[in-house]
């Protein structure tokens, strides 16, 4: 077996959401099977559900070979952190309780072989975009949540997944969405005024970015796992963005 040492992240596999979620799931469970013996830590840096909901006796069906595969990663020793995501920020503490999976709702630090990480899952960095982070506000109220739990889910899953279709579909029409300026750098250089951090590794932006911000420092999107197999490791200090597709 090899030695434990490298760290891993993904974000944004959208399980649940078509097209071929099941597919997705399959080629992830390889993946999982491929990074087991050599992976020290895990981050699933958000949006790794489409949607989810975690009621208090129930769970919503689906992702279980996923689920499976984390608890058998989880269980024999692999460090996993979870970031909740746009799309999956009501997982709660489903996660940590069921297959102790540590689980965060902002961008963390994380010192790994000497270099200060800040990692997260990427959405709401700044104040630069308002009306999207005071919804992001409803939905990560007490008030908001109580209410979705108390409805049936077979009326509050439906809502959810229109919802996701239509921005979803918001998504690939609205161009300027990609041109919307990127808050990952502007979010950095202010951290980097408090502290000197060597990487930002965030996901949420479905593209592959790398870029120097400060001095001797740089920010990580680490793309999607829809049309790509995107995922990160890092290693002997150096992070490294692949594709599993093609490998
Ligand atoms: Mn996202």
């Amino acid at each position: 077996m090899a030695t434990r040492e490298k760290t891993y992240f993904v974000a944004d596999t959208h399980f649940g959401a078509p097209p071929d979620s099941r597919g997705r799931e399959a080629d992830f469970v390889r993946w999982l099977d491929v990074i087991k013996d050599d992976a020290k830590t895990l981050f699933l840096l958000g949006d790794i559900f489409d949607f989810w909901f975690s009621y208090k006796h129930v769970v919503p069906r689906g992702f279980v070979r996923v689920l499976g595969k984390l608890a058998e990663l989880a269980d024999s020793g692999v460090e996993i952190h979870f970031f909740t995501g746009n799309h999956d920020m009501w997982v709660f503490d489903y996660l940590e309780k069921e297959l102790g999976i540590n689980t965060y709702t902002q961008p963390t630090e994380f010192e790994i072989n000497g270099k200060l990480l800040l990692v997260g899952h990427g959405d709401g960095l700044t104040k630069m975009n308002k009306s999207y982070n005071a919804l992001k506000r409803v939905f990560a109220s007490r008030l908001c949540q109580r209410a979705f739990a108390a409805l049936h889910p077979w009326v509050g899953f439906s809502i959810a997944k229109k919802w996701s279709l239509s921005s979803r579909q918001k998504g690939k029409k609205n161009i300027k969405k990609q041109c919307r300026p990127n808050e990952v750098p502007v979010f950095c250089e202010a951290k980097l005024k408090e502290k000197h951090y060597d990487l930002f590794v965030f996901g949420h932006r479905h593209r592959v970015e790398n870029e120097d911000v400060g001095e001797n420092s740089q920010f990580f999107v680490i793309g999607e796992w829809i049309e790509n197999r995107n995922y990160a490791v890092f290693c002997n200090g150096q992070l490294e963005v692949r594709d599993f597709a093609k490998e």
